[in-house]
């Protein structure tokens, strides 16, 4: 099995040229996007074994998703083309000046996934689990899979990291706590970001959330802490500052380039904190240019803008 695992649902991605508002727009670009597969894209290109499986549709949009992860070099051996069913899309545009998403996923294949699909020796095989709270989110189907991958990690001392990616246009906030607050408390890493905190545990009480963040097992990596990740491992506080974005052209795909370079770095045996240096730079990277994962860097780059920090802070 490759180190790291992931999967979840991947859709095809329709965006208007400059994000300008659909109802106008002649035009789109097609990519697509996926929370778990920007992470596999991302870890891939750090040089990480990585797979990822869901379900696709059989149509063009899940063939491209298909060929084009395995072109970037993340295992897709347990994902399925799906015959009858249909890969969910999206659409992304800039309504007056703000982003806005719209799905067509409702039925989609990967909402239609079943826990006894899992391959479960190739989980077990694997060093890491990385799974989020959308799949959750889809489908009373696709949560049990989740469940039940978590489980299967837990039972063969495979690590668990989670991020519980709150979509509010899924679901309301009472059922996402109800089913992402026993996830956290499973996970080995925690990746929620600071807004996403205040609406799970309901607070906007700073001392409340970090002692509920103390209370879990897992190291907690905390995005979005003012201009700063948070890391919380073991009773020992770290702030990492943002790795600085020289433009910012499409700030979708932030959390997800984040997380591809921290669990690079946990998979090359680095520390949480330095793992957060790499995440960093990989969020910082991958909002400067369109879509989800396209800007996400290889390993080289990576390596030069670590060196260049060491001298900048010296
Ligand atoms: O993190 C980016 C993803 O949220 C986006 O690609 C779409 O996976 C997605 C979702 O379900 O919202």
């Amino acid at each position: 099995s490759p180190d790291l695992i992931t999967f979840g649902e991947t859709m095809g991605l329709f965006m208007t040229p400059e994000y300008r508002g659909l109802e106008h727009s002649a035009t789109v670009e097609q990519s697509f996007g996926g929370a778990e597969s920007n992470v596999a894209i991302g870890a891939a290109r750090l040089g990480c074994s990585v797979g990822w499986f869901g379900a696709l549709g059989d149509d063009p949009f899940g063939a491209a998703i298909y060929k084009t992860m395995r072109g970037e070099g993340v295992d897709v051996s347990r994902a399925r083309l799906v015959a009858g069913a249909e890969t969910g899309l999206m659409f992304r545009e800039n309504a007056s000046g703000k982003l806005a998403v719209h799905y067509r996923r409702k039925g989609s294949a990967a909402s239609l996934m079943r826990p006894e699909q899992l391959d479960e020796a190739y989980i077990a095989g694997s060093k890491l689990l990385h799974v989020t709270g959308i799949t959750a989110a889809i489908g009373e189907h696709a949560r049990s899979s989740l469940l039940e991958a978590v489980r299967i990690a837990r039972q063969a001392g495979v690590r668990i990291c989670f991020d519980p990616n709150l979509r509010l246009k899924l679901w309301s906030l009472e059922e996402a706590r109800r089913a992402l607050l026993p996830l956290a408390e499973q996970a080995d890493y925690y990746l929620p970001g600071w807004d996403e905190l205040q609406l799970l545990y309901d607070t906007k009480d700073e001392a409340e959330i970090l002692d509920r963040l103390a209370a879990l097992k897992a190291v907690s990596v905390v995005k979005g802490y003012g201009e700063a990740t948070l890391v919380l491992d073991n009773g020992k506080r770290t702030e990492v500052p943002f790795h600085p974005a020289a433009k910012v052209v499409d700030t979708v795909g932030a959390g997800d380039g984040f997380c591809a370079g921290f669990l690079a770095g946990i998979v090359k045996g680095e520390t949480a904190v330095e793992s957060v240096r790499i995440g960093s730079i990989c969020g910082s990277l991958v909002v400067q240019g369109r879509g989800d994962w396209e800007a996400l860097p290889d390993w080289r780059t990576v390596e030069g803008l670590l060196s260049d920090r060491v001298w900048v802070e010296r």
